[in-house]
């Protein structure tokens, strides 16, 4: 077997990015860097006193966990010294931060997406999206360099922290996974150019919020669980609860996942900027599809840093079924 790092692989196609110079490698190996230390670091948490809430609450209102302030400062602090990256923001704080004038990029970060699973050693993962900015180099970067919509990222991608540490990206040439072998602290590319199985094994839901859903979503589900009771093959339901999880599960075995919004509150609970819209590129390019329930997920406009929005993610055939179902009651939904 041909052995190819993440850094090789990454160099040779430098082209992916129109006019990249070199820069998007650096951004690439500050991120994998991070990953690597974080995997460690949670490999051997419970024994180092890194487990447990901090005792603030973020900009989402939730809790934060102590390895969540700790990825999100490690990460900050890898972009604040290269000089490629304009800004930086990330799930965890209130607003952006202005890096390099001189950088041509900005990039947005979920540091450790799947809090509530860090302290019983499921796994977990990081989410990242990069911007060429909009805004002229040599001046301090602004909020617009992160409001460009999903259709303008640049290069998208996850790290699941699972039985293996695994780094999978897009730069809208296919997805490409890698493996990191921790003896020589590199990732080996092991999934080059995947592509989301059609046929659907796994749906993942919470569904401890089904009769909040819309009647016409509650219907769709109910009818889904009807099929799979008379197939001879029925879909499982998967759902860890770690986005990047359920997301990498299906991605590889064929799933469909949905983190709907409630009739009272149609915006969800997962971020469009940090979550969806990576998300809904890395699926799009494995032959897949990304909806807010109607609409495609990269065509959502984005209005602030924070914005939440409903996810459907799957094959496209399933995802076109929901959005006829979801459509007539767009306005009573607002799915
Ligand atoms: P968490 O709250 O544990 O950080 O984005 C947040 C997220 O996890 C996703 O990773 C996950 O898919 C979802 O929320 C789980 O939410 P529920 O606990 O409501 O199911």
């Amino acid at each position: 077997m041909q052995l190819v790092t993440l850094e090789q692989f990454v160099s040779d196609r430098q082209q992916e990015i129109e006019g990249a110079t070199g820069a998007f490698s650096k951004i690439l190996r500050d991120l994998s860097l991070g990953a690597k230390l974080i995997s460690f670091y949670l490999r051997r948490a419970a024994l180092s006193n890194i487990l447990g809430e901090i005792g603030i609450t973020n900009i989402q209102g939730e809790s934060v966990q102590k390895l969540d302030h700790l990825s999100n400062t490690l990460f900050r602090q890898l972009f604040a010294k290269n000089p490629h990256i304009a800004g930086f923001a990330s799930e965890e704080d209130d607003t952006f931060t202005p890096l390099n004038p001189e950088g041509k990029y900005v990039i947005l970060i979920d540091p450790l997406d799947g809090s509530s699973n860090i302290d019983v050693g499921v796994p977990v993962g990081t989410i990242f999206s990069i911007y060429r900015r909009q805004t002229p180099v040599g001046t301090p970067c602004t909020e617009a360099d992160f409001l460009q919509g999903g259709r303008a990222q640049v290069a998208a991608g996850y790290v699941l922290y699972g039985t293996s540490t695994l780094l999978f990206y897009t730069t809208g040439k296919g997805v490409h996974g890698f493996t990191l072998e921790p003896a020589a602290g590199d990732f080996i590319l092991s999934h080059p150019d995947v592509k989301m199985p059609e046929k659907v094994s796994y749906y993942s839901f919470n569904d401890n919020q089904f009769h909040e859903w819309h009647s016409a979503l509650q219907d769709f589900i109910s009818a889904l669980h009807r099929e799979n009771r008379q197939s001879a093959k029925p879909q499982s339901l998967r759902y860890v609860g770690s986005l990047v999880a359920d997301f990498h599960r299906n991605l590889l075995k064929g799933g469909f996942f949905m983190y709907p919004g409630t009739v009272a509150k149609p915006e969800g609970k997962l971020r469009l900027l940090y979550e969806a819209y990576p998300m809904a590129w890395l699926i799009e390019e494995a032959g897949g599809a990304a909806t807010n329930g109607i609409q495609a997920i990269l065509d959502v406009r984005p209005t602030k840093l924070h914005q939440r929005t409903a996810l459907f993610l799957g094959p496209k055939a399933l995802l076109e079924k929901i959005a006829q179902t979801l459509q007539p009651h767009v306005s009573v939904a607002k799915i």
